[in-house]
């Protein structure tokens, strides 16, 4: 391969695509165990996407030179705790994170937690420290697949490919495609994940197929653990989770003696107690000794820098607010980058509001939503035109970027926008852009061994069903195949099942205690009938999430939340 052809795909995604430049054409690499030579709708998306010419300011273009100089003038008359850097995850290149050292050493107040796993992340490092999965070929060679609260063939579609004949187990309270193609599909009752994973270890322990030898070896009050589900009768999970006792039996007549892989998505987390329903089902894993089996063990989506060295200064004094509950309004300038936030953050409401409010610079590479509300447009370069590398939250395997496209002279990279911030306020430039770029391509992080794994000893969990009554619904989003988050196609309709009597084509108004909006009816019996259900990246949907942190990691929680619907 020509090494100066490859190209990265930036995408928020698990598979972290390696693609290459041939004649004219940008194709998947062979030579990638996942891409292996196919690439996705997205990134054939990504490629057709306009991007933003030209710099604005209240609307009228001006040159990248005028843009420059009013951010400076603006951040220079500014005082910098009443300034927010707010970054997304538009693109997963690590120099991505080069402008936050300077809004760091500048003062700017930061945001600390995550609009995604943040809640399953903090469950994983509490029972095990880091948040790693095993390695692919542990997953290639692993019997059985447990899909929990993860939508496979659509979040993953490249890994998917690589272990679509294995037999499939899905935990999930929609039909997904996954689920379809699966020898056993749980269709659980949200938030009660926790219960099941407590139910699945009484279960093991009553079948003696607990690892006596990984307990005694690695683990912490395992016995503590098994306390806890002991704590209710059998039948009543059957009750709470909606997952019959005899689906249960049968999962394990199936994994009796297999290596099994839990692939968890953040389906399970996206609640208040996110970080201990994770931590169950990453206990009852560690009950089976998954994490140490030859073959199989438990995925999530992991910590893709851990094993690197930092390569941009971030250590400051900078004040950090929970991205959950940002209030925009309260910053006399706000900087956003690679975040689409009037579609993608919870409660729109409250978020265009205070858009509305701050001086609103917008570094960003298209034309969108969150565009209407920015004061200053600054287009960021390319991903076909900068340099980078991207590391992998779903597997071992990074991918390259090299310039294949000269860049767009109106438009800067995040790299070059810190290095000429950092120029200005006579601050401390960052290392040489080659130089970064190397060390992360060639550093191989050490295998990290599992030591000790501390199981859950105490549950606190307020489940929704107790809130839950005959006229309200469960809220559910999930990926969608046509679109990265807010990017791309755009879904607006609810979908929901036949039996709640609304009709296709039905206008309804959806609410919570957070917000309203009115969507079209698509009706679904893959839909759990007492669930709604959009796809993440629906225009309107976060008008109905809370702008609340979960109790342990400051990041979002949209689906700690119930709805009412009624026609409009
Ligand atoms: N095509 C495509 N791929 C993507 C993305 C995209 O937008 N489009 N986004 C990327 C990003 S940012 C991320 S974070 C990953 C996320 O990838 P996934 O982890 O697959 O996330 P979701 O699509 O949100 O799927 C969550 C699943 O959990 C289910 N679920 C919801 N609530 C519960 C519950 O309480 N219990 C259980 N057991 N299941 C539940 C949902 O029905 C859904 O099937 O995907 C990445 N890949
Ligand atoms: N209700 C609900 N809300 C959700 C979710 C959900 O499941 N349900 N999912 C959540 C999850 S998992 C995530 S990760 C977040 C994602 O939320 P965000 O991080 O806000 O992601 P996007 O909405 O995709 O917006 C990313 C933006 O980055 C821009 N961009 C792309 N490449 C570049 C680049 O190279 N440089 C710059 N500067 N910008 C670039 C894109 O054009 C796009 O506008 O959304 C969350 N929101
Ligand atoms: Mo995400």
């Amino acid at each position: 391969m020509n090494l100066n052809k490859k190209v990265a795909c930036p995408l928020d995604c698990y598979d972290t695509c390696q693609a290459e430049l041939i004649e004219d054409n940008i194709k998947g690499s062979k030579e990638n165990i996942v891409t292996n030579g196919k690439l996705c709708v997205n990134f054939a998306n990504l490629l057709k996407e306009e991007n933003i010419e030209v710099p604005s300011f209240e609307g009228k273009n001006i040159s990248l030179e005028e843009s420059l100089n009013i951010l400076v003038d603006k951040l220079k008359s500014t005082t910098p705790a009443k300034t927010l850097y707010y970054k997304g995850s538009g693109n997963l290149g690590v120099m991505q994170n080069s402008t936050k050292s300077f809004f760091t050493s500048y003062g700017s107040t930061l945001t600390k937690g995550s609009l995604c796993d943040g809640a399953g992340a903090a469950g994983i490092e509490a029972g095990r420290k880091n948040v790693i999965n095993p390695p692919l070929e542990k997953l290639l060679n692993a019997d059985i697949i447990v899909v929990w609260g993860r939508n496979l063939t659509v979040t993953s579609s490249h890994l998917y490919n690589l272990i679509k004949d294995k037999t499939f187990v899905t935990i999930d309270p929609i039909k997904t495609e996954i689920a379809k193609k699966s020898k056993i599909h749980m269709q659980i009752n949200p938030k009660t994940d926790h219960e099941l994973a407590l139910l699945f270890t009484r279960f093991a322990h009553m079948q003696d197929l607990e690892d006596r030898e990984f307990i005694d070896e690695f683990g912490n009050g395992a016995d503590w653990f098994f306390d806890i589900s002991r704590n209710k009768p059998v039948v009543s999970y059957e009750a709470t989770t909606g997952v019959s006792l005899s689906l249960v039996n049968d999962f394990f007549s199936l994994i009796e003696n297999k290596n099994v892989a839990i692939l968890v998505g953040v389906g399970i987390q996206k609640y208040f107690e996110g970080a201990q329903i994770m931590r169950c089902i990453d206990s009852f894993a560690a009950f089976m000794g998954y994490h140490k089996k030859e073959a199989g063990g438990v995925w999530y989506l992991s910590d893709s820098a851990f094993g690197y060295k930092k390569q941009f200064e971030t250590k400051g004094t900078n004040k950090k607010v929970s991205i959950a509950k940002v209030d925009f309004g309260s910053y006399d300038l706000v900087f956003i980058q690679g975040a689409n936030p009037a579609v993608s953050a919870p409660n729109t409401k409250k978020v265009i509001e205070g858009l509305e409010k701050s001086f609103v610079v917008y570094f960003e590479t298209t034309k969108n939503e969150t565009c209407e509300y920015a004061d200053l447009i600054i287009p960021s370069t390319s991903f076909l035109s900068k340099k980078d590398v991207r590391l992998s939250y779903g597997h071992e395997f990074k991918a390259i970027s090299n310039i294949v496209k000269p860049k767009n002279e109106n438009s800067i990279n995040e790299y070059d926008l810190s290095n000429y911030l950092l120029e200005q306020f006579g601050l401390e430039k960052l290392k040489d852009e080659d130089e970064i770029l190397s060390y992360y391509e060639s550093h191989k992080p050490q295998k990290e061994e599992l030591e000790t794994f501390e199981f859950i000893e105490e549950l606190d969990i307020e489940p929704l069903y107790k809130e839950k009554t005959a006229d309200n619904f469960y809220f559910i989003t999930a990926k969608n195949k046509n679109s990265l988050n807010s990017q791309f196609a755009s879904d607006d309709f609810v979908y929901l099942n036949s039996s709640s009597n609304f009709k296709d084509g039905d206008s309804v108004n959806i609410s919570s205690k957070y917000g309203n909006a009115n969507f079209i009816v698509k009706i679904n019996d893959d839909i759990k009938s007492d669930c709604v259900f959009f796809f993440s990246g629906n225009k309107k949907v976060n008008y109905l999430t809370p702008n609340e942190e979960d109790e342990s990691s400051n990041s979002t929680m949209y689906q700690e939340v119930l709805v009412e619907i009624e026609l409009s």
